[in-house]
């Protein structure tokens, strides 16, 4: 059954960038309702279990290295379809191949610093925001 939460982090490259607010707002146009927010920087050890999946692939250091090296936004976000709305808002994993309006064709740079995370399913959106967010900060 489709719940209605996704995640999202706003990388270190969107926050260094000045983007927050932006890409904050466009996030609100689109229907989404802030659950939960906060600014924060994971440690290399949050990074690693958060990407554990990608463990195996070639980018992962890459990837731990750029996740940690400043604050994030981390954010849990309600709409009716999130998970899948949201990833149509953000679009392709590689900005490239995003489409135009996209936030990544907006304000990524390059397939690995590409400004911001969606969850890819219903079970990851729970165990990604549970792994940010306790329940009292969830409203
Ligand atoms: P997604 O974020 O669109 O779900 P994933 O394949 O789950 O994409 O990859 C997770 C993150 O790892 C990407 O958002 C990006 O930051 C990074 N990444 C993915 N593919 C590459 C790559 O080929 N080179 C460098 N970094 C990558
Ligand atoms: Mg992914």
């Amino acid at each position: 059954m489709a719940t209605n939460r996704t995640f999202t982090m706003l990388k270190p490259d969107a926050v260094e960038k000045g983007h927050i607010g932006a890409i904050l707002e466009k996030i609100s146009a689109s229907g989404f309702r802030i659950v939960a927010l906060k600014l924060t920087q994971m440690t290399k050890a949050d990074a690693q279990a958060f990407y554990a999946i990608h463990s195996e692939r070639p980018f992962y250091g890459e990837l731990v290295e750029y996740m940690t090296r400043g604050p994030i936004v981390a954010a849990v976000l309600e709409k009716d379809n999130a998970v899948e709305d949201f990833r149509t808002l953000i679009g392709a994993t590689n900005p490239a191949d995003a489409a135009e309006g996209t936030i990544r064709k907006l304000y990524a740079a390059s397939i690995g610093e590409n400004a911001v995370h969606g969850s890819d399913s219903d079970e990851n959106a729970a165990i990604e925001g549970a792994f940010h967010f306790s329940g009292r900060d969830m409203f």
